[in-house]
């Protein structure tokens, strides 16, 4: 296993970019005025966080290359629109996203079926550089336009029962001819921790490339959790469950050894079928070593502090 530096074993300015330091400090401050509501709802306290707005300018980019737009575009992999990753692009053509709704249920204040549309404006939508990595060994770096999925999962007031959150792709044979074959047992299904729900590099994603996301890569909202393969960041979403018990999750259904809940991109865990340890980025040549929580560990790896990733994974 890499061995992850943990924060107090060195002063955290030295450690963390200035931004994401002065992050954490204001979210301390916040914090201590809102303790007791805190302490009854988990909720609030990344609520809190949220809400400072360093996190929310795009502090989260990366300096990397990013990936052309017309192979982020046509190499896809959404199993609604056919198993080929050229599928997608030519099968979704006409596939209308027009008055999409979002069922909210589960362990909530506010359940209810949302418009897609009201239930973003409030919202202002950020562009955030991140990879994505598929479990097939390959990555891009896609300049993703999106809200912090924890803005818009607070509105709905999650109670102190929800540990879970899970999220469904629509089920429509006729709109997503791929659902006509059993591939998969339909609907797609994905689903996170509070905390992972509510960590700010987590974003619903709206558009990429500074355009509407196309339908082939989710239209009209998808999930993009970038330290985790792929397949976690669901597309085209239609509903919302707050859950007290971990959610069933569509690739983890279809074949349990190979794909647990958390699917952190992790090197050190081979899938039973190949490493994991290498990644071809879409556009080089050359294979490049995978890095823990793909690159993220610094943000996210106190989440798994107390988990056992090789059991966990
Ligand atoms: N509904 C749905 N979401 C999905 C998938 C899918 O088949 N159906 N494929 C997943 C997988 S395996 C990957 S790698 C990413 C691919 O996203 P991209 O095509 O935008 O790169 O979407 C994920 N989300
Ligand atoms: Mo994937």
């Amino acid at each position: 296993m890499i061995r992850i530096k943990k924060r107090w074993e060195i002063p955290e300015s030295e450690v963390t970019p200035e931004p994401l330091y002065r992050r954490r400090r204001e979210f301390m401050q916040a914090a201590g005025t809102i303790g007791g509501a805190m302490l009854l709802n988990p909720w609030a306290a990344a609520q809190a966080a949220l809400q400072i707005d360093d996190y929310q300018r795009g502090v989260v980019t990366l300096d990397e290359e990013l990936t052309e737009e017309a192979d982020a575009t046509s190499y896809n992999n959404f199993y609604e629109f056919g198993t080929d990753k050229e599928d997608p692009k030519r099968n979704s053509k006409r596939f209308k996203t027009d008055d999409w709704t979002i069922e909210v249920s589960g362990e909530c204040a506010k359940p209810g079926t949302y418009d897609f549309e009201a239930l973003m404006k409030p919202f202002p939508i950020e562009e955030r550089i991140y990879r994505l990595r598929c479990v097939e060994a390959w990555s891009m770096v896609i300049p993703w336009l999106g809200v912090p999925l924890g803005s818009i999962l607070a509105g709905f007031k999650p109670t102190s029962k929800a540990k879970y959150v899970a999220f469904r792709t629509l089920y429509d044979p006729v709109r997503m001819p791929g659902q006509q074959r059993s591939v998969l047992n339909w609907p797609y299904r994905e689903g996170l921790t509070i905390a992972e729900a509510m960590h700010p590099l987590t974003i619903m994603s709206v558009g990429m490339y500074g355009k509407t996301i196309p339908n082939q890569n989710g239209a009209p909202i998808r999930l993009v959790v970038p330290w985790k393969y792929g397949f976690k960041s669901i597309k085209s979403i239609v509903g919302i469950e707050f859950t007290e018990t971990q959610p069933q999750t569509s690739w983890n259904m279809a074949a349990p050894s190979e794909y647990g809940f958390y699917s952190n991109v992790n090197p050190e865990v081979d899938h039973p079928r190949w490493s994991q340890k290498r990644e071809r980025r879409i556009g080089e040549i050359f294979k490049r070593d995978t890095l823990m929580f793909n690159g993220y560990a610094e943000e996210v790896a106190e989440l798994y502090d107390d988990l056992d990733l090789t059991v966990n994974f």
